[in-house]
């Protein structure tokens, strides 16, 4: 993880990681999921070492005892001549082409994805033909996916994703006066010139201000109402399931599609409503990246500890070979002690990087 205390290490290691996370993708894609987990642990392990691997002696630390033997022997020829013919190896091969076209369609998973390729669909269009010849069943979500397929792949440039939040945030006020929060939180927060979708994320002001609110699920039904009554939110994606009664959470979130009346392409949309305890790590967790998120949380399992957009708490690994990953969580940490998202840093004794410094 590459915010410890001492020098972020770059060069070897992070090369060797983006080659790792390349061998990760190709297996993903052909489901081989023993072979995607074991690339994603290595890349996500040399992310996160303290110092630069630079020769073949550096494979004995300690650091990389949890190798396995062929990933040792890549790292070697590595050094030894700068690639590794395994990933040199890799093309993309059509199927792989198709599948990442056919998951583009929201709803869509690799599941799915592979289904319908082995019914011979290769491209969206060959979907929608496939549609109207009556031969594919679509579900909810990807209906809207297929219909508003080219609105989602246009990327929202900035200034919208900053309308877009105005039409929330007056939501907001109108519904709640000047008692909610309102955070942009993912690319956008990350600093992106443009989004794939809109992160939203809404919490009381403070704890005074969330007393007598209602429950988060009840707070983001108001906004949904009231933001689907003025035509802003046009479609709910997930089977608008967002309303059903989990109780084990005590957030609520949404994902759907919103437009701005002058403007005339549909966005994705997501709002999350978390307790104002929960604030600062639903913020670290809805900005991202993914990747930062996977090795932030990993780092802080390798500490004891059990990171998630909820909070932070004691964790213990099942002892054993050490790839069960089984995890028992212990008692929370208290919730008091984080205001920010520097407070979550700080007690994991990692040093603070601001949101446009986390994309890895
Ligand atoms: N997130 C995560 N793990 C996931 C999905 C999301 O940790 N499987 C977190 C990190 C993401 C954030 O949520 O940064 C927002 O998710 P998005 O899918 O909207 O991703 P981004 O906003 O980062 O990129 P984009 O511009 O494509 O929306
Ligand atoms: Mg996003
Ligand atoms: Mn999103």
């Amino acid at each position: 993880f590459a915010c410890q205390r001492s020098e972020p290490a770059r060069g070897n290691n992070h090369e060797l990681a983006d080659l790792f996370s390349r061998m990760q993708k190709h297996y993903e894609s052909l489901g081989d999921g023993w072979r995607e987990r074991s690339y994603r642990m290595t890349a996500s392990l040399l992310r996160g070492l303290a110092f630069e691997i630079s020769g073949p002696g550096d494979l004995q630390r300690p650091e990389l005892r949890r190798l396995g033997k062929k990933t040792r022997e890549k790292l070697l020829e590595f050094l030894q001549t700068g690639k590794i013919g395994r990933v040199e190896g890799l093309h993309e091969d059509e199927a792989t082409i198709a599948l990442n076209e056919l998951q583009g369609i929201w709803g869509v998973g690799l599941t799915t994805a592979r289904r319908w390729h082995g019914m011979g669909c290769r491209s969206v269009a060959d979907v929608r033909q496939r549609v109207k010849d009556g031969q594919l069943q679509l579900n909810q979500d990807q209906v809207i996916g297929l219909d508003l397929y080219e609105h989602f792949a246009e990327r929202i440039p900035r200034e919208e994703v900053q309308q877009l939040f105005e039409a929330v945030r007056e939501a907001c006020q109108g519904r709640f006066g000047p008692r909610l929060r309102l955070e942009a939180c993912g690319s956008y927060r990350r600093g992106k010139a443009s989004c794939g979708d809109v992160d939203l994320l809404i919490s009381a002001r403070s704890p005074e201000e969330e007393f007598g609110l209602g429950s988060c699920k009840e707070v983001l039904g108001h906004l949904i109402a009231d933001l689907t009554k003025q035509g802003f939110l046009t479609h709910d994606l997930k089977g608008s399931k967002w309303h059903e009664g989990d109780v084990s959470t005590s957030s609520a979130c949404y994902f759907g599609v919103c437009k701005l009346p002058e403007k005339e392409t549909y966005r994705r949309i997501d709002l999350k409503v978390h307790p104002v305890l929960e604030f600062p790590f639903a913020l670290l967790s809805f900005t991202g990246s993914g990747p930062f998120n996977r090795s932030m949380r990993l780092f802080a399992r390798r500490a004891g500890f059990s990171l998630s957009d909820h909070g932070i708490c004691q964790a213990n690994h099942a002892r054993g070979n050490g790839r069960g990953q089984r995890l028992w969580t212990g008692p929370p940490i208290d919730q008091h002690r984080f205001i920010t998202e520097k407070d979550i840093f700080d007690f994991l004794g990692l040093a603070y990087r601001e949101p446009w410094q986390r994309e890895v």
